[in-house]
């Protein structure tokens, strides 16, 4: 039972993860990698046992008691995730398979229809590959252009000329709200003001930002708001699309099929209303759920205690990793989340992945999705590491300790 005025116990919190049981894992687990995939609390993992053991219908068809219950779970998650992003109305919330999916949603059901040859697709420098990819798609089919926003040295925007790059032509600003190779927290909400003062839409991909600090969709303003599940300790296979209503209305289906049509006949089909137009399908119903109970057990915490003990990590991090002779951090941005990229030495971030592996200590080496960024920075790979709410200063020092450890063994 966790409760809110209490500062945040990490410790204690450990014993809701059973990937960090201590007698599984030998050495102990020291996980790093949560910005790829967070671990999951027993209570999360219970929901899902609890669907599928106790009321495994489906939603939104049968009219019996399972199927009703599972549809009042199912619709009671969308309500959570609403209330925790500062939706206003649920029916701007929809389901998705993930961040990447939810992108490919609007590229699909929006700029395809939309765009015309000459406009504009604004990304940044450091965006995921997931909002590079898509657009490349559009502006292939569409005629469109693709510009970029630069990146400075520290792994910040560089929002000097911004006006420059909003012009009549720009249809959408796609923009990282937090980079998962830097760090860095973008300024969303002035890129969203840009990008609708030059008559643009925005489209802000949260999947870095809404698992670790508090996001207010509806204060933000942006057109679309996209994040995953399973990085903010839901299931895989779940994500949000969240969408500003006269646009999302206005938009054609992504997906055909079951629960998306109000009516089909022979010829031709009518939509179904606002979320399930874009819900075609039997949905990821034990993951919304999951997602549901993963939203509640951070809301108990507060994300405030979440942001300020990881900023406590990170600071720490970044001090104990200076130390190390020869060390390369990349992204000095004064705003940033609790991500931390670098180089040591001559090691090669997959060697030093595997000999920190030998250590119990899992992090991720390679170019993150997020190629141009390495272009840009002049490298092929990183190691990287990053934290959450289970992690502890304690398995910092590991890190650095077991760093050093492969620096000497690869002689330097
Ligand atoms: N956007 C950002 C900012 C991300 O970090 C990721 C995944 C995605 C989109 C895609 O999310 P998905 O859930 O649809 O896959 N990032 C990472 C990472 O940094 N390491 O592994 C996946």
């Amino acid at each position: 039972m966790i409760v809110k005025d209490q500062a945040l116990d990490a410790v204690m919190l450990r014993n809701d993860f059973p990937v960090l049981s201590r007698s599984r894992n030998i050495p102990a687990l020291v996980y790093l990698d949560s910005a790829a995939t967070t671990l999951k609390p027993q209570c999360v993992i219970d929901a899902i046992v609890r669907y599928y053991s106790e009321y495994g219908g489906s939603v939104h068809r049968g009219i019996y008691q399972i199927a009703e219950r599972a549809t009042e779970e199912y619709e009671n998650a969308r309500k959570q995730i609403a209330r925790f992003i500062g939706a206003k109305t649920t029916e701007s919330v929809i389901f998705t398979k993930g961040t990447t999916e939810s992108i490919n949603l609007v590229a699909y059901a929006w700029a395809r229809h939309i765009l015309k040859p000459g406009d504009e697709i604004l990304l940044t420098e450091m965006e995921h590959h997931s909002n590079i990819v898509p657009w490349q798609m559009v502006a292939k089919t569409t005629g469109a252009h693709i510009r970029y926003l630069p990146l400075n040295d520290d792994g910040t925007l560089n929002l000097e000329d911004a006006h420059r790059y909003f012009t009549p032509q720009t249809k959408l600003a796609a923009v990282i709200h937090q980079s998962n190779v830097l760090g860095t927290v973008n300024p969303v909400e002035r890129i969203v003001k840009m990008a609708h003062d030059a008559g643009a839409l925005a489209l802000v991909d949260g999947a870095q930002r809404v698992p670790h600090h508090s996001v207010d969709v509806t204060e933000l303003g942006a057109d679309f708001y996209v994040f995953s599940g399973h990085k903010m300790l839901g299931p895989t296979g779940v994500g949000v699309l969240y969408g500003n209503l006269e646009v999302l209305d206005k938009m054609e289906p992504f997906h055909g099929g079951g629960d998306m049509i109000r009516t089909v006949s022979m010829l031709e089909s009518t939509w179904n209303t606002l979320p399930y137009k874009f819900e075609a399908g039997t949905p990821p119903i034990a993951q919304v759920i999951g997602l549901g109970t993963a939203v509640e057990y951070l809301s108990n915490i507060g994300l405030d205690k979440i942001t300020a003990y990881e900023e406590q990590l990170t600071t720490y991090a970044l001090k104990a990793l200076r130390t190390i002779p020869g060390i390369e951090i990349y992204g000095e941005a004064p705003h940033r989340g609790a991500v931390i990229s670098f180089n040591a030495g001559n090691v090669h971030p997959h060697d030093l992945s595997q000999l920190l592996d030998r250590d119990g200590i899992a992090v991720r080496a390679g170019h993150h999705c997020a190629q141009p960024i390495m272009t840009r920075l002049g490298i092929s790979a990183t190691t990287r590491a990053s934290f959450y709410l289970y992690n502890t200063l304690e398995e910092i020092d590991l890190l650095v300790e077991s760093i050093r450890k492969a620096i000497d063994f690869m002689g330097g």
